[in-house]
Formats: C-alpha cells, structure tokens, sequence
C-alpha cells in the first residue's frame, strides 16, 4: 500500500504541485487499502467527509469477503499517504508515505490541530518531560545517549512559531536541523540509531503525532504530545471527538493504545532514514520501513518491482 503510493507520487516530484502530488499518493493508496481481507476505518485520513473525496476519518475501507468467507477483522487506520506534500513537489530531501494500524480504539482520533511535541528513542524515552526546560531536557537525553549537549541533533520545523525554541536550543549548546517540513520522518529518525537524528522538538501536525507514536510504539522510543488549542469551539469538538482532556500531556501508549500496531513507511524522495523512489527502465526500486509493536521486529525492505513487460533482467539491479 505505501509503496504503491510512494511510486505514484513519486513520478510527481519536482513538478513544483504539492496537491497534485498528494492526489496521486492518495488515490494509489485508497486503491490498494480495498484488495486488503478487512473491515477497515480510517480514524485518521485526509479530513472530513466534506473536505475529502477519499481517505477521509470515518471512511470504511478493505476487500468485502466472498460468499463462504469468514468475516475480516476490524482495524483502525491511520493513513498519512504523502507526509511532506511540498517536499515531494520541490523534489527536497524526506518526503514518504505512511501508513499504521491496530485493532478497533488502538489510534487516538486526533483533530487536525496542532501538538506540541517532543520525540526520542529508546534511551532517552523515560526522562523527557514537556514541562522541563528546554536545556535540561537536551542534557537529560544527552546523557543517556553518552554525549555532550553539543553533539546532539536536534530537528525543528523551521517556523516562526519556534523562534524561541531554536533560540532556547542554541543557548543549550545543541545542534539543529531546520526543516521545512516531515516532522513525522524526524521522528522516526531519532528513534533509529544511525540516522544522525537524536530528538525532535516542536509543533506540528496532530495527526503526525498519532502516527509518530504508533511507530514509537514498535521502536521503543517515545513521543510525549499536547494538543494546541486555539479556542473553546475547538475545546468543545476534541470532547465529541472523544478525547477527554484536551490540556493532558500524551505518551505514546496513549495517542496508540492498542495492543497490536503494524506500521509501514516508504521513501518517495531521499532520506536519511529511507531511500527515494528509484526508477530504472526495466522496474522500481523502493525502500520501505515495516514494523509491529508485539513481534520486535523493524524491517527495513529494499523491494524491486520488476516491470512484467520488460525482457531485460540483466538490468533490473542497476539502482
Ligand atoms: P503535509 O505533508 O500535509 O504537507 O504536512 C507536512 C508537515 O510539515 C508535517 O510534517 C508537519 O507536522 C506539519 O506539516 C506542520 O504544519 P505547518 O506547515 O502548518 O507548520
């Protein structure tokens, strides 16, 4: 599902057209969900109903079972089918699809508001706090990761809404990297050794923040999360959207709840965590990130998708 989305999208790239971009990601990935044997809601998609013709939260979705199958089971779903729009229209650095999932209730129904957020992985993951200083959190995640407060990586959308956060940061002495957009992506990133990511800081999408816990949840890392809420209108929707306290601090278990949680991402255009979408005549390679909170395992898939018409296979592993 999200590598025939990163492919469709990916054919968009640099064409300067984040919406048409989306579209593309969208329709592949709504296409795809109906060959899957469930009974499947999206719980965090494209909107409301009326804003978005497909993917939209409450949209049933999944393969109706045929005469003598047994019923499906029931799955949330969680869909981001292009995060980072305009990084895929500039053709930059990050953009993916990204999909996750769990049993009924296993995804908060977050609003399309913002969330401050803070996310690490799992060294650092029980000594964040959302509340604390932004320096003495640098410190506390500087010392589980057995460095100095200026050796860590810190990503920020680059906003002006941050302005003091990046300020806060440079004071502390940590590095930054300033995106202009994929907070989800860093996320990911800096719960994953390697990536030269070591922690995220900053609003961004809520919806973002659900799907960066769900894959939280399977690397172990955390994310601690509050809702932005910009009036007592909004207040009063978060409640009939179910969510309790709008003011509370989230943790990961908490935006993903459930027991069972799968998450897969793929590259659409280069990354530090993924590869982009690689076209080669003969086929398409893609680089996917596929993972499940109760089996421990992190995949990381390197997939050819050979070109059925194509006589050629000698040149089918050029990258
Ligand atoms: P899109 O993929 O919808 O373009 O969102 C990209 C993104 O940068 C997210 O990664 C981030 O959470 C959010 O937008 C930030 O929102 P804003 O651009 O309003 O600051």
């Amino acid at each position: 599902m999200v590598e025939d989305a990163a492919i469709a999208c990916a054919h968009t790239m640099g064409m300067g057209d984040r919406k048409h971009s989306d579209r593309v990601a969208v329709e592949s990935m709504r296409k795809t969900m109906d060959t899957v044997a469930m009974r499947g809601t999206i719980v965090i998609g494209e909107g409301e109903r009326d804003e978005a013709p497909m993917l939209y939260i409450g949209e049933k979705v999944g393969r109706v079972p045929a005469s003598g199958e047994l019923e499906f089971p029931e799955v949330d779903i969680a869909v981001d089918p292009l995060e980072g729009t305009n990084l895929c229209a500039t053709g930059t650095q990050n953009a993916i699809t990204v999909m996750a999932a769990s049993e009924r209730g296993g995804l908060l129904h977050a609003p399309d508001c913002y969330m401050e957020k803070i996310i690490v992985g799992s060294s650092a993951r029980d000594v964040i706090d959302l509340e604390a200083p932004v320096g003495d959190n640098l410190k506390r995640i500087a010392r589980r990761l057995d460095r100095e407060v200026d050796d860590l990586v810190v990503v920020v959308l680059d906003r002006p809404r941050h302005e003091k956060l990046i300020a806060d940061i440079r004071t502390a002495g940590a590095r930054i990297r300033l995106i202009g957009d994929g907070d989800l992506s860093a996320g990911i990133s800096a719960a994953v050794a390697g990536t030269g990511v070591h922690a995220v800081f900053g609003s961004g999408g809520a919806p973002e923040g659900v799907l960066a816990a769900a894959a939280m949840r399977c690397l172990n890392g955390e994310i601690l999360g509050r809702l932005v809420v910009t009036g007592p209108e909004q207040r009063e929707r978060m409640k009939s959207m179910g969510i309790r306290d709008p003011d509370a601090i989230y943790t990961a278990r908490e935006l993903a709840p459930g027991k069972e949680i799968l998450f897969a991402a793929t590259g659409v255009t280069e990354g530090n965590l993924l590869k982009g979408v690689r076209f080669f005549g003969d086929g398409v390679r893609t680089h996917s990130l596929v993972m499940a909170n109760n089996t421990g395992k992190v995949r990381f898939i390197d997939s050819i998708h050979v070109d059925k018409k194509s006589k050629n296979s000698l040149r089918l592993f050029r990258s």
